[in-house]
């Protein structure tokens, strides 16, 4: 297993809040767009507090609202995904339904992904649930 860094986003708190305008006349601003790009576990959208609203306006429109983006990596690095198959944040049952459910399956069929196959050799197997076993709670706050 390849050195693997965790990217600590438990409690997150960030605004994207463009200003409001107390001019007469003037539209808020827009808010922001929030991307994360990711590899592997970063925990739990519930536990973040993101606020991108558009800024107000004393008397004309409100800024519009920004965005939010996540995009999780399913590269393999030496030879493994990271085990959150399910994308929530925390390693348990629901990871091991995924494979346990589609266990045999193998590339090309149905019930077979990349975010499943976490030790990357095209089958589902006890392998990729091992390493679900070897990250039980991992992520739980
Ligand atoms: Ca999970
Ligand atoms: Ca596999």
């Amino acid at each position: 297993m390849g050195n693997k860094s965790k990217f600590g986003l438990a409690g997150l708190a960030l605004s994207g809040i463009l200003g409001g305008s107390s001019g007469p006349g003037n539209d808020g601003g827009n808010g922001g767009s929030l991307i994360i790009n990711y590899r592997g576990l970063v925990g739990g959208d519930p536990s973040w507090d993101y606020n991108l609203s558009g800024g107000s306006s004393l008397d004309a429109s409100a800024g519009s609202d920004g965005s939010f983006t996540k995009n999780k990596d399913l590269t393999c690095v030496d030879g493994e995904r990271d085990p959150d198959v399910n994308d929530n944040g925390v390693i348990l049952a629901a990871d091991y339904i995924q494979i346990s459910t589609n266990y045999n399956k193998e590339t090309g069929e149905s019930g077979f992904s990349d975010a499943k196959d976490i030790v990357c050799d095209g089958k589902l197997n006890v392998v990729d649930i091992s390493r679900i076993g070897f990250n039980w709670f991992r992520g739980q706050i």
